[in-house]
């Protein structure tokens, strides 16, 4: 079996080959796409169910994910909500058993719908309903990162921004391939369902706080290139895809609403007509071409500390073991959550815009404050291990590049006026504002 070859993060800009040829005849995008509502939800449900030919069994599922979630390309598991690698997993029914009429066969067992979690997260996020809390409440955390929220009081469990578009996607197959009614709303038990023979409780309550949760993640959070690679992989093993992963528009045709011009989906197809024009348009489009936001590029590592200049774009790229990361945006708790990140020939290409840093001198030469775009703000930098950084609108701390005691490997070290160099480094799977023997140090990538 092949390991999944995609990377977690990295839009899709296409589809696979594999998807390009599972939509054919009465099922090709142009049919599908002129349907809509109950028509499109009962065509969507004979092209997955029909080419479902295979059901693996519950107890296999272990034996398929270290490939199916394999990471970067090599045999291991990423957890789902923690969005880490580990051999060490359970099995987590997304669309929680309790309010489904599944337990541990047909959709309870479902390549496309159980995932890889680690038992702790799954046991926290339990049956809870899926919903905004806004980054509050309290938060789960795994290995020291923060991993989602819960409000158990409001039932309700928020996942990791890049987990929610993965959650609605799920959600999505499951309402149509398993025909489980309560996506958004509460069901009657008169209108769920039969139980599967194995089942025993479905509650009907709904697993989304509402259709606008459910389409808003679909958008914000798009279809990457690991996602593609395993709807692939699955589509191996049991014969079908899932389509709101190569076609995350027609989700929007699904409730009949109309899809939003500008989202991101691996076919580019989105708000596009469904009919084929007659003639060549005339005239260019006055639209101005979106232009390739100055982040993407390739980034090399650079081999010394007079490489560094100033205004730069950098990725700060941590390597501690298993994980390879960079710093990006999110701040939890005084760290800096890392991102996986794939380089390959010592380079990064076209990174996500979470995770470029821009330099900006400071009066005394060598000396750099950190500007993240995406973030909008220049980061802090205390030389505290847990409560290091903080984001401000103005620069405040920087790193003293020239001064660095390990130029060789472009460790960051800071100097602060209050308590002398530290540098920043990573620690697990964040970073932090300390220096100490196992914290390993960074590299840093240049947009060359
Ligand atoms: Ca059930
Ligand atoms: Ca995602």
């Amino acid at each position: 079996m092949a390991y999944n070859t995609g990377i977690r993060d990295q839009i899709a800009t296409s589809l696979s080959t594999a998807a390009s040829s599972y939509y054919t005849g009465s099922y090709s995008y142009s049919s599908l796409s002129a349907l809509s509502g109950s028509s499109l939800k009962s065509r969507l449900y004979t092209l997955m169910n029909s080419t479902m030919t295979k059901s693996v069994t519950y107890k296999s599922l272990t034996t398929y994910w270290p490939y199916t979630d394999a990471e970067k390309g090599k045999s291991g598991t990423v957890l789902f909500y923690s969005d880490e690698y580990s051999t060490s997993f359970n099995r987590e029914h997304v669309w929680p058993k309790s309010r489904g009429s599944f337990y541990q066969i047909k959709g309870g067992c479902d390549l496309h719908h159980l995932r890889p979690a680690n038992a702790a997260v799954n046991s926290t996020r339990g049956n809870h309903t899926m919903g905004n809390l806004n980054h509050k409440g309290t938060a789960v955390t795994y290995s020291g990162k923060t991993v989602g929220w819960l409000d158990t009081g409001a039932d309700m469990f928020e996942p990791l921004d890049n987990v929610k578009g993965d959650v609605a996607r799920i959600y999505l197959y499951m309402y149509v391939r398993w025909q489980q009614p309560n996506l958004y709303q509460d069901v009657a038990k008169s209108e769920l369902p039969a139980m599967d023979s194995d089942d025993s409780a479905n509650d009907g309550q709904a697993v989304i706080e509402s259709l606008d949760t459910l389409l808003s993640w679909m958008a914000s959070d798009p279809v990457d290139t690991w996602e593609m690679s395993r709807n692939d992989l699955t589509q191996d093993i049991q014969g079908n895809r899932n389509v709101f992963i190569d076609y995350p528009e027609l989700a929007w045709k699904l409730f009949g609403k109309t899809v939003p011009s500008n989202l991101t989906t691996p076919s580019k197809n989105s708000g596009a007509s469904t009919t084929v024009p007659s003639t060549k348009p005339s005239v260019r489009p006055s639209a101005a071409p979106t232009t390739t936001p100055a982040e993407k590029g390739v980034y090399k590592r650079i081999s010394s500390v007079s490489e560094i200049g100033t205004g730069g774009q950098f990725v700060l790229v941590g390597v501690n073991g298993n994980y390879t990361r960079a710093m990006s945006n999110t701040l939890n708790s005084g760290r800096m959550a890392g991102k996986a990140v794939t380089i390959s020939n010592n380079t990064i290409s076209n990174p996500d815009s979470s995770i470029v840093w821009t330099l900006k001198q400071q009066s005394a030469a060598g000396r750099y404050s950190l500007y993240n775009s995406a973030a909008g703000k220049y980061l802090v930098i205390n030389a505290n291990s847990t409560t290091g950084f903080a984001f401000t609108s103005t620069p405040a701390y920087y790193f003293d590049a020239a001064n660095a005691a390990d130029k060789a490997s472009n460790a960051i070290y800071l100097s602060t006026t209050a308590t002398g160099k530290r540098n920043i480094s990573i620690y697990q799977t964040d970073f932090r504002a300390y220096a100490k023997a196992n914290y390993y140090p960074l590299y840093l990538y240049k947009l060359s």
